[in-house]
């Protein structure tokens, strides 16, 4: 392309300080180094994770490129890339996948060694940015950035996906419904005939839902204050959904009472401490497993009494459903193209980078449950 090997002066927005809206400026796009990517993006999601960040909850260096649920095209490769070529459809993964470190040769665990999600640097693998913007650096979220037309990644940070693939719904497979699937299918490994509970029926809740449905469960109750919710989720697969707000008792125990005597599986997809509390009281005490997808509020803490894990309780939580990303994300792609999984019920919006400030509102307002900005 005409562009390899140069910098590329581009649309993106920037997070310059807490709590303030995104600038959408000019950003210089420096060329892919050995083993990177640069990729033009074609259409991203707004997640709540990078909510986040702007109002402090994940600690992330500013300035920051956020966005991290993204499709894109490759539009050139640095010195040794293998496994892309300029043109291929992409996908930008958030939870790298080396193949060198002990997590990724292990069968189970996805959180590769290399990930920037536990104390960002914010940067690439080589510990420098490729983003500036009025004369700074300018840094990565998440080693993806996809908030910005374009964007460089590390090799092990990208996977090529089918070339058919609809780039405008397949971003989904970047963070979302991959990472809400997951937790249910892969991480749960939630059974046919079970009592499941989903707290948050935003993006990732609902992808837990759909994942509750694929593997059979019979019961899939959903937890929500805000009632707007409700329609979407009994579309996607809840079999009832209930807010605390109506009721005088806690939550979890209008919920063991409902199931007699607790769920199989209960799922935190919100990201706060009352509730990955109200989720663990809530799954049966001996057989009860609860995930937390929720990411919780930076350095803040939960005690609990051991004997809810004694009685045989599993308390456990992942990223990105748990799924190795290299490996699954084509494999999840494939599956949408074949309409085994289906991601339109999740895109209520669409929109442009020039609107992002508004995506966010709606996202905050609990209007939308994905908005997709296609560049
Ligand atoms: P969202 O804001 O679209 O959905 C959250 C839902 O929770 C909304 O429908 C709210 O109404 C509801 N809610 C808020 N407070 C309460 C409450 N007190 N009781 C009941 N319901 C409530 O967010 P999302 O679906 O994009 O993300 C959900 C969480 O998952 C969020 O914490 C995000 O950071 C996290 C996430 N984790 C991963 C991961 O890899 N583990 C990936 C992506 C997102
Ligand atoms: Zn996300």
């Amino acid at each position: 392309m005409a562009t390899a090997g140069k910098v590329i002066k581009c649309k993106a927005a920037v997070l310059w300080e807490l709590n303030k809206p995104f600038s959408v400026e000019e950003v210089e796009v420096a060329p892919p180094k050995a083993n990177e990517v640069r990729v033009k993006i074609v259409a991203t999601g707004i997640c709540r994770s990078d909510d986040h960040v702007i109002n402090g909850s994940l600690l992330a260096p500013l300035p920051i490129i956020l966005g991290h649920e993204a499709a894109g095209i490759v539009e050139s490769v640095g010195e040794g890339v293998t496994s892309v070529k300029p043109g291929d459809k992409v996908i930008p993964l958030f939870t790298p996948q080396c193949r060198q470190c002990k997590v990724c040769k292990h069968p189970n665990g996805n959180l590769c060694s290399q990930n920037d999600l536990n104390g960002s640097k914010g940067t690439l693998k080589d510990g420098t940015t490729r983003f500036t913007c009025r004369g700074k650096p300018i840094h990565h979220f998440l080693g993806t950035s996809t908030f910005s037309e374009y964007t460089v990644v590390d090799e092990m940070s990208i996977v090529k996906i089918d070339s058919s693939a609809p780039l405008e719904k397949i971003c989904l497979i970047g963070c979302g419904f991959s990472t809400g699937y997951g937790s249910a299918v892969k991480v749960a490994k939630v059974t046919p005939g079970s009592t499941c509970v989903v707290f948050g029926l935003g993006g990732v809740g609902l992808s837990v839902v759909i994942g509750c449905k694929s593997a059979g469960a019979s019961r899939i109750i959903g937890v929500d204050i805000n009632k707007d919710k409700f329609a979407k989720a009994k579309e996607v697969g809840a079999t009832e959904c209930i807010s605390p707000l109506d009721y005088k008792k806690p939550i979890q125990d209008v919920l063991i009472e409902m199931t007699q005597n607790g769920v199989d599986f209960s799922f935190e997809v919100i990201g706060r401490l009352d509730t990955m509390t109200a989720a663990l009281l809530c799954c049966n005490d001996a057989f009860g497993v609860c995930v937390i997808v929720g990411v919780p509020p930076n350095a803040q803490n939960l005690s609990f009494n051991p004997m809810l894990l004694l009685t045989g309780r599993t308390w456990k939580g992942a990223v990105f459903g748990g799924f190795k990303s290299k490996d699954e994300v084509p494999k999840l792609v494939s599956d949408v193209i074949a309409q085994k999984l289906k991601l339109d019920p999740l895109i209520t919006h669409a929109s442009s980078l020039d609107k992002i400030n508004e995506g966010f509102d709606m996202l905050r307002a609990g209007k939308s449950i994905r908005t997709v900005m296609t560049m």
